[in-house]
């Protein structure tokens, strides 16, 4: 699996104070992902040569993006006689397995690969009967180590060692630096963080950690730093990997629908229309409180409204305390809410007991509704 995370180093204005400590850096692309290392000694010692050297050595071990990797040729075939990096990460990962509580498993490559997060990439959301049948090949008790070999009690079990492997190249490269004599390293590969000494000014390394400022496909650098002295650091992006559920619920009292603007009318019309575009027509679901129904189109998707009417313009709900909240978790699940024309967040109170129209829900679906109120004031 591809870590995205973005790591930012301070370092390297000057090397402080001691004129035989130079700065060197390796930079390269592997693992599916990029990798950086950076240390101070007196000459280059290391070259990247070396480095992708050591890669290359784990790549035929257990890359899953190389064909005849002995990863693959388990994956294949049930068994494998494993060399010793694919030794450790089994054994390591086993271990993990029992010490997690089953949290960590190697096994869920057939689940990774279904959800289209694998080597071949984004497919749909899988059906429940699709995931029921790749769980029934996900377990650590399915496979076993026999001397060199690792052995899968059922057919079709298939590991994917992603979650571990990274970690294990950072600890190699580090490792392999050490015996090289160098005392100050930084060692990063897609995230996965070991350091040793101190950087090219003389205070600890620091890494800069990305924020998933809500299910958007923007990721913000944020003012966080972790300041390491002799410590490794893990981290994932995989909040940069998920579907879009668009959802086919729409919540309204349709009591009130003839009091409607002809926009929102417009806009439940087409909720009701069959239109193989768009999986319409939509489900109907009003349980009468905002709650719940915007409790479950959080779960399940789908847009719920509580317009203006001609009784009562400004609608029923108060936007202080019953819409602001949930437009604030609705949009950092990736999702709208409007009053019609404007941001529900970006509405200036002017009264504690103000109401508002709300318009909340999925972004595509608040999307399809936005262009219905556009073309009917137009
Ligand atoms: P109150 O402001 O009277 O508590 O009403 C809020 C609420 O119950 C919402 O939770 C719900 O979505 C809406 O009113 C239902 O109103 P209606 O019965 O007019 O559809």
């Amino acid at each position: 699996m591809i870590v995205f995370i973005l790591i930012f180093f301070f370092s390297r204005t000057h090397i402080a104070e001691n004129p035989q400590r130079n700065f060197y850096e390796i930079k390269g692309q592997a693992q599916g992902t990029t990798y950086s290392i950076r240390y101070l000694y007196s000459d280059s010692v290391v070259s990247k040569a070396e480095v992708d050297s050591i890669f290359k050595a784990i790549d035929l071990s257990l890359s899953l993006y190389k064909k005849e990797s002995l990863i693959n040729l388990f994956n294949r075939n049930g068994s494998v006689r494993m060399d010793e990096h694919m030794k450790n990460v089994v054994e390591r990962s086993l271990a993990i397995n029992k010490s997690s509580h089953r949290g960590f498993d190697i096994t869920v490559k057939t689940l990774v690969d279904l959800w289209g997060f694998g080597v071949n990439g984004k497919k749909a959301i899988p059906s429940t009967k699709q995931i029921k049948k790749a769980l029934s090949v996900t377990g650590s008790n399915l496979i076993f180590i026999k001397n060199d070999s690792l052995l899968a009690r059922k057919k079709n079990v298939q590991i994917d060692c992603n979650g571990i492997a990274q970690g294990y190249s950072v600890d190699l490269i580090f490792h392999y630096l050490e015996k090289k004599g160098i005392e100050d390293i930084l060692v990063e590969i897609g995230g996965e963080v070991r350091v040793k000494g101190k950087n090219a000014e003389g205070g600890n390394w620091k890494v800069g950690l990305e924020s998933p400022s809500g299910i958007t496909e923007e990721w913000y650098p944020v003012n966080e730093v972790l300041e390491l002295d002799s410590k490794a650091v893990t981290t994932s992006g995989d909040y940069r990997n998920f579907f879009r559920d668009k959802g086919k619920m729409y919540s309204v009292n349709h009591g009130n629908f003839f009091q409607y603007d002809i926009g929102v009318k417009n806009y439940i019309d087409s909720c009701q229309k069959r239109d193989k575009a768009n999986g319409g027509p939509y489900t109907q679901r009003y349980i009468g409180s905002m709650v719940s129904d915007v409790h479950r189109n959080l779960i399940k998707g789908g847009i719920f409204m509580y317009p203006g009417t001609t009784d009562k313009p400004k609608g029923k709900l108060r936007l202080l305390y019953e819409c602001n909240p949930f437009a604030f978790i609705v949009e950092v699940a990736g999702g709208k809410a409007t009053n019609g024309k404007e941001r529900i967040l970006d509405v200036q109170p002017t009264e504690l007991h103000q109401r508002t129209p709300m318009f909340i829900g999925s972004r595509e679906m608040m999307d399809e509704l936005a262009s219905c109120i556009t073309n009917a004031s137009s």
